[in-house]
Order: C-alpha cells, then structure tokens, then sequence
C-alpha cells in the first residue's frame, strides 16, 4: 500500500473510532456541543495568520497558481477565508485555475459536513465575515487553507463586532498546521494571536503544529537590516513563548514580488536561500499533520472525557457514602429516640402499664416517625446540602496529581459542575461507569495503535 493511501485509511479508522466511541458521551454527558469527530472529519486545513500586509493572500495566490485574494498594502482584506478544491470534475480538469464557486459564512456554520460548528458562537457579524471559496488547483487535492484578516491594533479590533482572538483560537482547534507570517516593517506583533492560540491547544502539540515566517525580506535594505530584523523576531517570539531557545523562523519572498522591490536588495539576496520551497512543501504535508493532530485529539479528548467521568464517578460515590452513613445514624437515632420516649411514659404512668404490650406498641410508632421523618424531608435536606457543598469542592473530586490531570481539569471543570449540578439525577449511576470503562478502553488502545500506525505510516 502506498503512503498516500495508507493515511487516508488509517484518517477514516481514526474517524470511526472518535465517532464510536468518543462522541456519544461528549454528546451524552454535555461535554462538548458539536459531536466531537465533526472537527476532524473535513479535509486537512492550514491556517494562515500574521498582520495585516505580512503576504498571507500573495504566498496562498502563489501556492494555488491563480489570484484567488486581494492582495495589497492596506488592510485589503477583513474575512476568514476557507479555500478548497472544488468538487466539480469538469472544472478539475480544466487548466486554468479560478474561482468556482463562493459560499456564505451561514453556509460553513451551520452545514455539518464542514468543521466550524462550533464558531456559530461568534454571532451574526462574524458569519458575515466567513466565507468559502473553491478553486479547481490541484494544490489543495487534499487541504483547505483558511487566509485570515490582519490583526489590527487593539482599538480597531473593539469594531470588528466578534471576538478575533477567540476565533482565531477555535480555528487553530480545528488547523492541522499553522503558519504565522511576520514582515520586516512589523517583526513580532502578533502575541495576543498566539496567546489565543496557546491557550486553546495543549502545549504537547504547539511546537509541532506552529511554522513561524519571517516573509518579504526581499525588502530589508541589506544584510545587516535583515540581521537586526531577525534579532527583533527572535527576541520577541522568545518573549511571547517564554521559552530561551528560538523556534525555527523561516525566512522566505514572494520570487514574484521581488523586481518591484528595494532596489538595493540585490546586493544580498542570493547570498540567502529563499525558503519558499520549503514552505510549500510543509503546507502540502497537512494530511500527514493531520494524523498526527487525530492521534493527539484522540488522546486529549480520551483524557478529558474519562476525567469527566472518573469526576462523575467519584461524586456519586461520595453521595452513596453519605446517603449511608446518614440511614445508619437515622436508624440509630430513631431507635434511642423511641427508647427514650418509651422509657419516659413508663416512668410517668407506672401503674397503667401492667403488659408491656403497649408500651412496645408506643416506642414502635416514636421509633418509626422518627425514621419517617429521617429518611423524608431531613435526608433530602442534608443530601442537598452535602450535593451543594460537594459540587463547591470539586477540585477535590480526582486526584490532580499530574500537570497534565491539573490542564485537563481546567478544560473540564465547568462542564462537570454544570453536568453534576443539573443532569446528574438523570443517568444511572451503572450507566456512568459502564460509560467510563468504555471511553478510557477506547482511547487507550486506540492512541496505542494510532501511534504504532503512524510509526508505520512514517517508514512508507
Ligand atoms: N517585496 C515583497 N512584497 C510582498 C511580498 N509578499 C507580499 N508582498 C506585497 O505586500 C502587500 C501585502 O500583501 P498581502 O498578500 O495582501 O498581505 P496580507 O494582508 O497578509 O494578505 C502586497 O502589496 C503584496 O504585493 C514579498 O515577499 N516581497
Ligand atoms: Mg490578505
């Protein structure tokens, strides 16, 4: 089998398997909206972002073979733009590339067979910012890419009437790769992209996810500017990352755009290998980031939704505990209670009481209106109180001992209260924990052999 082939089929296995045996208790437990394989179904996309004029439209003209963005210096360009291959036969063939068909924002909302479900919260403003376009270039047989508008400064941002960071962050959920784009003229400020970006996915895939490009440096007036942009990038992105290694930072120009530019450029620019080649050669790698992004959804999801559960688990527990030490003291109680009150009336009236018959028949009725009134109204009441001040003291439902248990919990913590303050009640507690063995059975196996298929997919 080739590799090719070999991916597609071990996607569609990755697919079934989230469908299976992940999705109906995300869907069951509310621990995600949208059934959690509609993310990951739709083909491999790319997402580019970077400010405004970085060159993100020119580079995705140039790998598609055809003007499919406006291009220019001002901020040209204010939509998300998912563009894919057409679907239409006839216009694959034909070689001239352009594009075939547009589709609105409502469309890729609220349509599941594309992956952005989950954006229709960004409301109506932003759906009329979204858009599709699908171009017959054989470029993206098997990828989308997603052109992004410029991040503009933070007073401009407050009309864009959606919030861009949080977009910005669901769709590098849903990206396989993602390119952020600098130029000389702006060398590092895109932090609030990528703090919305770091704090939606999990730091293990960040690195692998992440190409940073320094872009147009066809236009640095020598060696010595594009030195010291260079150093401005890497010190700002060591900042934004906290980290004091630098992340690789490719370094490429539009081939296209370089006539028209600095005149002086000539001096240095075949000293430095445009980069370019690479670039595309990663963009056309997605499918291959995309099993990897299936292996590591599988695994982050898997962990968070048996956490869930283990949460649910482990509250219910502690209710049954409760509920059981509350019948034995009620039970203890209800029966010193009708001693005592028996005990009292045969001390009262002494000489009445010649059979103890009655007097039996008197502490069974305390004993058992006691009980009665235990197990009713007063249970109900200090089971309610106990649910309540368990739910303010979930963090000490799971054990938290890894920082990866800690991040998840984080994730998941809302949608537990939320679930144990209004639905728990609802599904059987056989039914959770049937529920868990199965999610943490599945993900388990399935990350281990997801693993041991990419490890083969790589030797093809
Ligand atoms: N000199 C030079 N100009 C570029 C390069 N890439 C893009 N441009 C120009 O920069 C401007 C902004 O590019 P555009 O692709 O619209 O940027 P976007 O806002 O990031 O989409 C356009 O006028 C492009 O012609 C490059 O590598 N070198
Ligand atoms: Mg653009």
């Amino acid at each position: 089998m080739d590799r090719q082939n070999y991916g597609e089929a071990l996607r569609r296995e990755l697919i079934e398997l989230v469908q299976e045996h992940l999705t109906p208790a995300a869907l069951r437990y509310e621990y995600s909206s949208a059934a959690l394989d509609s993310q990951i179904k739709w083909r491999p996309i790319v997402l580019i972002l970077g400010n405004y004029s970085s060159g993100k439209s020119t580079l995705i003209n140039e790998l598609i073979g055809a003007d499919v963005q406006a291009t220019g210096q001002a901020p040209t360009d204010d939509s998300f733009t998912v563009i894919t291959r057409t679907e239409d036969l006839a216009a694959q063939s034909n070689p001239s590339v352009a594009v075939k068909d547009e589709r609105e924002g409502y469309v890729l909302l609220n349509d599941p067979v594309f992956p952005f479900e989950s954006l229709k919260r960004h409301g109506q403003r932003f759906a009329s910012h979204f858009r599709l376009k699908r171009v017959n270039s054989s470029f993206l047989a098997d990828l989308a890419i997603i052109d992004t508008p410029g991040m503009l400064d933070s007073i401009a941002e407050r009309d864009r009437g959606y919030n861009y960071q949080e977009v910005v962050g669901d769709l590098a959920q849903i990206a396989d790769l993602i390119l952020i784009l600098f130029d000389p003229h702006k060398a590092g400020t895109v932090r609030e992209s990528y703090e919305s970006i770091r704090k939606t996915l999990p730091e293990s895939t960040l690195e692998d996810r992440l190409v940073f490009v320094l872009n147009r440096v066809d236009e640095c007036e020598n060696l010595n500017d594009l030195i010291r942009v260079y150093g401005t990038l890497c010190w700002n992105l060591s900042q934004m990352l906290g980290r004091k290694d630098i992340p690789k930072i490719l370094l490429t120009y539009a081939p296209e755009q370089k006539d028209s530019a600095n005149a002086a450029t000539g001096n240095f620019l075949h000293l430095l290998r445009n980069e370019r080649d690479h670039l595309r050669h990663m963009i056309q790698d997605a499918p291959r980031h995309r099993l990897d992004h299936l292996a590591n959804y599988i695994e982050m999801h898997g962990a968070r939704l048996s956490h869930f559960l283990e949460a649910v688990v482990a509250f219910a527990k502690q209710q049954r505990r409760f509920r059981v030490r509350f019948w034995i003291k009620a039970i203890v109680t209800s029966l010193f209670a009708a001693g005592l009150s028996a005990g009292a009336l045969w001390l009262s009236q002494l000489e009445h009481f010649q059979a103890p018959t009655p007097l039996l028949i008197f502490a069974s009725v305390v004993g058992i209106l006691f009980l009665g009134v235990s197990l009713g109204p007063w249970q109900r009441q200090a089971l309610n109180r106990y649910r309540d001040s368990l739910i303010s003291r979930a963090d000490s439902l799971t054990p938290l001992g890894t920082q990866e248990r800690k991040d998840n919990w984080e994730k998941i913590k809302k949608p537990v209260v939320k679930f144990l303050s209004e639905r728990f009640e609802q599904i059987p507690l056989a039914q959770i924990k049937s529920d868990l063995r199965e999610v943490s059975k599945a993900y388990q196996s399935a990350s281990k052999s997801a693993r041991e298929a990419l490890n083969e997919y790589y030797k093809l």
